[in-house]
């Protein structure tokens, strides 16, 4: 019985393409795009995963469309839903649905720099450590409960860019690994912690670029 993950996804995909090859104990059943001319939506068609676009200004509001992709999610019955580069703030009912079952991966070392431009913001600030996150969902934006952390060096030449480069590489190790373990029944959340069962000393969840 293996676990089924349905990717939410608005842009390029490269997470989503890392989750695809990393091999992992998943079925990936279907992939969602808010934006029908999102890279990573042609990609994995091309791939033959099935696909869904829901174009977010179609609708009313955010509840309407949030309302509409919780339905079209659940009719794939997923066991886990990764948020992949999805640009867009789930509304409270929809995380009411999935909360636990619902993880990202944001592009700062959580809870610095939660929102977006975030690679802009760490140069601005001048931290000589950046990094990345992967942690559950909740209606508290990019405050969920952390499973898995990579930190990177800040380059004193470094532009968004390059940095957002150096981020990335990390991105695509971390997110298959926090994949794994919840496929694998390895991650309970208490207390609004992750704690990673066998790992009793969190050996595994920092990690940083070598
Ligand atoms: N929803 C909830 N309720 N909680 C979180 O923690 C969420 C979430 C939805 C997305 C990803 C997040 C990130 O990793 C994420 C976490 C989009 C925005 C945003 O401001 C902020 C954070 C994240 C994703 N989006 C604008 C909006 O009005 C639209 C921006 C755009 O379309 O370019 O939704 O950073
Ligand atoms: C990634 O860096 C991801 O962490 C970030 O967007 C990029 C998506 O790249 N996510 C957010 O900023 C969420 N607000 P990808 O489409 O190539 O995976």
């Amino acid at each position: 019985m293996s676990c089924r993950v349905v990717v939410l996804l608005s842009g390029r995909g490269s997470n989503f393409q890392a989750i695809a090859a990393a091999k992992l104990p998943v079925e990936i059943v279907a992939v969602v795009s808010n934006r029908p001319q999102a890279a990573g939506l042609a990609w994995a068609r091309e791939r033959g995963f099935a696909t869904v676009a829901l174009d977010h200004t179609e609708y009313a509001d955010r509840a309407a469309f949030d309302a509409r992709l919780a339905h079209e999610i659940e009719s794939h019955r997923p066991d886990l839903v990764v948020l992949a580069g999805y640009m867009r703030i789930l509304s409270p009912a929809f995380i009411d649905r999935f909360e636990g079952r619902l993880l990202n991966i944001h592009p700062s070392l959580l809870p610095m720099f939660p929102g977006l431009k975030t690679h802009e913001r760490a140069l601005a600030e001048g931290v000589k450590v950046h990094g990345c996150t992967v942690h559950f969902v909740t209606a508290d934006l990019d405050h969920g409960p952390i499973v898995i952390q990579a930190a990177v060096p800040v380059r004193a030449d470094d532009t968004p860019d390059t940095l957002a480069a150096r981020v990335l590489a990390q991105e695509h190790r971390i997110y298959p690994q926090a994949i794994r373990w919840f496929a694998e029944g390895r991650l309970e959340i208490r207390h609004g912690r992750v704690n990673l069962k066998g790992d009793p000393t969190s050996q595994s969840v920092l990690t940083t670029e070598r």
